[in-house]
This record gives structure tokens, sequence and C-alpha cells, in this order.
């Protein structure tokens, strides 16, 4: 059967011989960064991961087909038409396939792509989750519910406090998704280390999360798993002050009226503009730094395939 995925030839050549491969999301380059740092991150990206020893498969929807892997050309493309790009979801999908367009892919979407194409581990920033105020609003990434049903890794930073990091965590419990810290007990909130919250299991090597990968999907337990890793002491952000830029861009998004796929873009804008460039830094090392630890378990999980999938 035709693959419903465009790939590169390396990402087709690494899958069919069992190496290494991560996937990368496209929605952080076009809607997470402005040019032309998202350009130079999302290069930098891939790069650590070959540095890693795995083959980076960037995905996206490019003119009506789904992608693992593009050309830098495609990357360039994206980086440069940043929002005017769509922001792919899952409910998205359908109607870009259908109409032959072009599309960002958020977390749900890529592992959506990575999973169509059998890639098992997905490096990103942050998750989406359970927005504050949610309880009234009804905001809830359609990342939870992919993550509930998907079986993908995804590496990140932990996720924003411009989320209800308490009702996150509840939420992937009740679904099943292990939240798995990299040499911490306490889930991270991206810019910080620490968010306060436990994690579900403390995992001090990349061998030992390849192990549990192994196991959990071994078991037919079809659903994702996060895995946790705090952003590099040098960069993390002094909790007060981004949590002061997070608060007023949470009040400048209801007042302005910011809501549904716009919200998440209009706040990861607004806290680069208040804290004059110091967040941005913080997210461009932490994604390599998630490159770097979704490469290694990629790398460990693939060589403990050798019985066989
Ligand atoms: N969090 C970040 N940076 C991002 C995103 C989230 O720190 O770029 C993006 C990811 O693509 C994520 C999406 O999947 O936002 C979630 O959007 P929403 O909240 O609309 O589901
Ligand atoms: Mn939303």
């Amino acid at each position: 059967m035709r693959s419903p995925v465009a790939m590169t030839p390396e990402v087709r050549a690494a899958l069919l011989e069992g190496r290494a491969v991560v996937a990368l999301e496209s929605t952080i380059i076009a809607h997470g960064m402005p040019y032309p740092q998202n350009l130079e991150t999302a290069l930098r990206v891939e790069q650590t991961v070959r540095e890693g020893g795995a083959v980076p498969a960037t995905c996206a929807v490019v003119r009506g087909r789904l992608c693992a892997g593009l050309g830098a050309d495609e990357i360039e493309d994206f980086a440069r038409k940043g929002r005017s790009i769509a922001k792919a979801s899952r409910r998205d999908l359908g109607y870009l396939v259908s109409t032959g367009s072009n599309g960002a892919t958020t977390v749900a979407a890529t592992m959506i792509i990575a999973h169509l194409a059998g890639i098992r581990c997905f490096a990103t920033g942050g998750i989406g989750g359970v927005h504050r105020g949610a309880s009234a609003t009804f905001d809830i990434s359609a990342d939870l519910q992919e993550l509930a049903h998907t079986p993908v890794a995804v590496f990140c930073a932990g996720a924003k406090s411009i989320l209800d990091i308490g009702l996150t965590l509840e939420y992937l419990e009740t679904f099943g998704v292990p939240v798995l810290g990299f040499k911490t007990d306490d889930f991270p909130a991206f810019y910080a280390r620490s968010s306060g919250f436990p994690v579900s299991y403390r995992m001090d090597s990349p061998e030992a999360i390849a192990q549990l990968l192994r196991a959990h999907w071994g078991l037919g337990l079809h659903s994702g798993v996060v895995v946790a890793n705090p952003i590099p002491q040098p960069y993390a952000l002094d909790g007060g002050h981004i949590e002061e830029a997070i608060t007023q861009a949470l009040a400048d998004a209801e007042k302005e009226r910011v809501g549904g796929k716009e919200l998440t873009p209009f706040l990861l804008a607004r806290i680069e503009q208040l804290t004059g460039g110091l967040s941005l830094k913080a997210n461009i090392e932490l994604v390599c730094n998630n490159a770097r630890l979704a490469a290694q378990v990629a790398w460990a999980f693939a060589t403990s395939n050798e019985g066989g999938a």
C-alpha cells in the first residue's frame, strides 16, 4: 500500500533499515517564533538530531501532502511565510489534503504524521494543554487527545504556565499517558526547571526511557508518552519575571478577545515582547536540548529492537 506520508529518501531509508529517526514539528517554525530565528532554530535542531546519531524528519503538510522530512528550501519557505501558513492540528488535516494546501503541523498533527510514517520519537518545545480558565472556555489543546490515542513519545520541556499545569497533568493521567521526567521528579514549566507538580516517573538515562517505551507499547497500550526534559540551567528564566509577563499576556489576550487556535501563538509572541526577547532565547535552547535527548532515546530504542518490533 502506498504510504499516505511523503518521506525524503533519507528518512525512508533510515526507517527501512530500522535506524533512529526523530520527528520535528512545523507550527513552532511558522507560528512559534519570528523570522529569522525560526529558520535558524529549525536548521540547528535538525543538526542537533544528526549529531545525536539520528535522522531528523521535520513534519508538515506541503501542497496537500503529509510530509515526514522537508528540504531546506521548504523549511525556509515555512519560516518566511510564518503565520500566513495555516496552523494544522488533527481537525485540519483532511481539509488541507483535499484542497492541496500547506499546513504547519502542531504537536497533535505531527504525532499523526510520525505514527503513519513509523516514527516513534518526536522532539518539540512545549506541548499544548488545558488553558487557564478552561472550566469556562473549554480551551483544551487537541495535543492532549492525541497523546491519549497515538503511540509516539513527545520530548518537551514540560508545559508553559500560560496553561493550567495541574489540570493538564490530571488530563494526561485520566487518559493513561505516562509523564516521564528526565533526571527530575518535578514536571518542568518550560522556561523554568520546575512547576511544583510531580511527574509519573523519573528516568535517569536514555536507555531507561527506551526500555519503558518498548514495554509500554509492547503491552499493546496505544497512548503516547510525554518525556519532560527541563531547560538547561544557564538558560532558565527567573520565575517571578516570567510569571509577570505571562499574566500580562493573558490579560492582553482577554482584552483583545483572542481565542481558539490563535491564542497560543498570540501568547508566545506577547511574552517574547514583554521579556525583551529573553523568552525566545530560552525557547531556542530548550528545543535543541530536547532534540538531543530524543536522538539519544531514538538511538537506544532502535538498537534495542534487534529481537524484532
Ligand atoms: N507551546 C510552545 N510553542 C509552540 C506551541 C506550543 O511553547 O510553538 C505550539 C505547538 O505546535 C503546539 C501548539 O502543538 O502550539 C498548541 O496549540 P493549541 O494550544 O492551539 O492546541
Ligand atoms: Mn485551544
